[in-house]
């Protein structure tokens, strides 16, 4: 992806990396304390720090917001975004991530399950990536208020490179009273 992509994402941002740096926007989530002391919301909190560890730079953080679980588990979780800078290839940034993860120590029991630490990696200022290991932008990130809502309080002009749609757009879409059927159901 060209140069192009990344300086209208820098522009969008408002920030940009310095020389060589990509720039980031990740998903954090928690929903299982790592001991008394270290519930999620402390665990978020830990893991913005560790996205402000060289050679990651925190440009920006969400608020920490409590969110009702998607999926089986019953655990509420606590989530935000960040704004990262770093000389590191999308691979290679998912990487940090894992190590970050695995330092909180992730285990990966099934699919959504609780979970101390996840962390995501939502869009990359070069654009699309599809591979095996990693689709960029978040292929669920769309869908979800829990990651459009801290998203849109620190990236919200950042383009969706496939739907062409801002983070806030993105977001006012999930908004908007959806239709239903006779019953109340939504259609
Ligand atoms: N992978 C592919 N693309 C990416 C990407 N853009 N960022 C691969 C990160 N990883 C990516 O992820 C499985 C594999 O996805 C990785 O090894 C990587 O190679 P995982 O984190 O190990 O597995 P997971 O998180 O259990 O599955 P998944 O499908 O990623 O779950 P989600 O989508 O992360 O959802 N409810 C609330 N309220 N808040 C939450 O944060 N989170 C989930 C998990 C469910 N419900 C939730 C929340
Ligand atoms: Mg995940």
């Amino acid at each position: 992806m060209g140069k192009a992509s990344r300086a209208a994402a820098a522009r969008a941002i408002g920030r940009t990396g310095r020389n060589g740096e990509e720039l980031y926007a990740v998903a954090i989530g928690s929903n299982r304390p790592l001991s008394r002391s270290l519930p999620p919301h402390a665990i978020v909190k830990a893991a913005l720090r560790a996205l402000d560890r060289p050679p990651l730079r925190l440009l920006r953080s969400s608020p920490i917001i409590a969110t009702r679980p998607l999926g089986p588990s019953a655990r509420s979780y606590a989530n935000a975004a960040a704004l990262v800078a770093a000389p590191l290839s999308p691979f290679v940034m998912l990487d940090a991530l894992q190590a970050i993860e695995h330092r909180f120590r992730r285990r990966r029991f099934r699919r959504w399950g609780d979970r101390t630490l996840d962390l995501d990696l939502l869009l990359w200022s070069g654009g699309k990536v599809r591979s095996r290991r990693l689709t960029l932008p978040h292929a669920a990130f769309r869908d979800r208020a829990f990651v459009l809502h801290p998203l849109r309080s620190v990236a919200p002009r950042w383009r969706d490179p496939v739907t062409g749609l801002t983070v806030r757009h993105l977001a006012a879409r999930l908004e908007k009273p959806k239709p239903v059927d006779r019953t109340g159901r939504a259609l």
